[in-house]
């Protein structure tokens, strides 16, 4: 099969890692980087070996649109929508990452624009892809614990997330779009879709603009209850980065998703434990290894379906929905309101 080509948006903190992500997978390489700042581009292009590097996005497109198979966006969410319409206008399918847009109206928007133009949209959501995560899954399916009626999912840190991505400390809306987005994704992933839900947020650390706590009450459609909570602010006897804890009730039983991906499933028999542990690769950074490798896989199985020989989970279309959980949860917040989802 011949190899799939494409071309990266933003060359900051996360492209090392989603190249090098990329890299892991047979039938795909990069050809042109655009960076505002060239020199960055110029360093990371030298290193993963890509030809051709932009600082002007559409001269990217203009000179190699004919034989890009996609763009993977990788800037900070401002321009995630501007960058969304110019692969749409040039006819290249379009990876982005999470969060999708700055707002949800925007967020819409880019779905519209890309279904418009004919190109497939995909966010690259990946904590839904993370190695425990999908064990969880499996475990839930094999219906050991029976039908799961109450669960908790929680990312509670205090780890410094600031220091290698300083733009998240200007966001009005922080914690949520960060962390919510995948947060709220593995709720999805795991329990269907909601019908409702109710959010409390609160600013701990006074040196940010956004919220750093949300706690999220959401009504599954299954009739599951779900308790998503997320802090930057909760200094742990244990520090779980970046690592979601997840713990599951059902009629027959229990699972908890525990720390260093290790899971226990309790029935009226007893618990028995089995881990779900990420592969680590070489370039991974030890502080991220969960995450990071996890790229692999949301890369994989977005590659596939550009290959016509999977389907994707985190389109654009199917992501929306995690999107409109988030605002939700914002519009709850500020109303101090259970917020039902059409
Ligand atoms: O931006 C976030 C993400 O996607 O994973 C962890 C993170 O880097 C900081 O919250």
């Amino acid at each position: 099969m011949q190899k799939l080509t494409f071309a990266v948006f933003g060359t900051g903190f996360w492209s090392y890692y989603q190249l090098s992500g990329w890299k892991e997978l047979e039938g795909v390489k990069p050809l042109a980087l655009y960076n505002r700042t060239r020199s960055k581009a110029e360093e990371v292009a030298k290193q993963f070996n890509v030809p051709f590097v932009y600082d002007n996005p559409d001269e990217l497109l203009e000179k190699h649109a004919h034989e890009l198979d996609f763009i993977d966006i990788i800037t900070d969410v401002d321009t995630h929508a501007l960058f969304t319409g110019k692969g749409a206008k040039y006819g290249v399918n379009v990876i982005c990452q999470k969060p999708m847009g700055p707002n949800l109206e925007v967020s819409g928007g880019m779905v519209e624009t890309c279904r418009r133009a004919g190109v497939k949209f995909y966010i690259h959501e990946n904590f839904r892809w993370q190695a425990p995560i999908r064990k969880l899954k499996e475990v839930l399916d094999s219906n050991v614990i029976g039908r799961a009626f109450k669960a908790r999912v929680s990312f509670c840190s205090a780890f410094p997330v600031f220091e290698n991505q300083p733009f998240l400390v200007e966001l009005d809306q922080f914690i949520l779009t960060d962390i919510g987005s995948h947060i709220l994704d593995i709720c999805r992933f795991l329990f269907g879709e909601a019908s409702s839900l109710f959010c409390q947020t609160s600013r701990i650390n006074p040196t940010i603009k956004g919220e750093d706590v949300a706690n999220v009450l959401l009504q599954m459609q299954s009739g599951l209850s779900c308790y998503a909570e997320m802090s930057y602010a909760s200094i742990l006897e244990k520090e779980a980065f970046p690592q979601t804890l997840v713990s599951v009730e059902g009629e027959k039983g229990s699972v908890v998703l525990t720390h260093d991906f290790v899971l226990k499933i309790t029935t009226r028999h007893g618990t028995s434990v089995t881990e779900g542990k990420p592969i680590v690769y070489p370039w991974v950074d030890p502080a991220y290894t969960v995450v990071h490798s996890s790229i692999v896989d949301c890369n994989r199985n977005i590659l596939q379906d550009l290959q016509g020989i999977g389907k994707a989970e985190t389109t654009g279309e199917d992501n929306f929905k995690t999107v409109q959980l988030v605002y939700a949860a914002y519009e709850s917040a500020r109303l101090n309101q259970v917020v039902y989802i059409s």
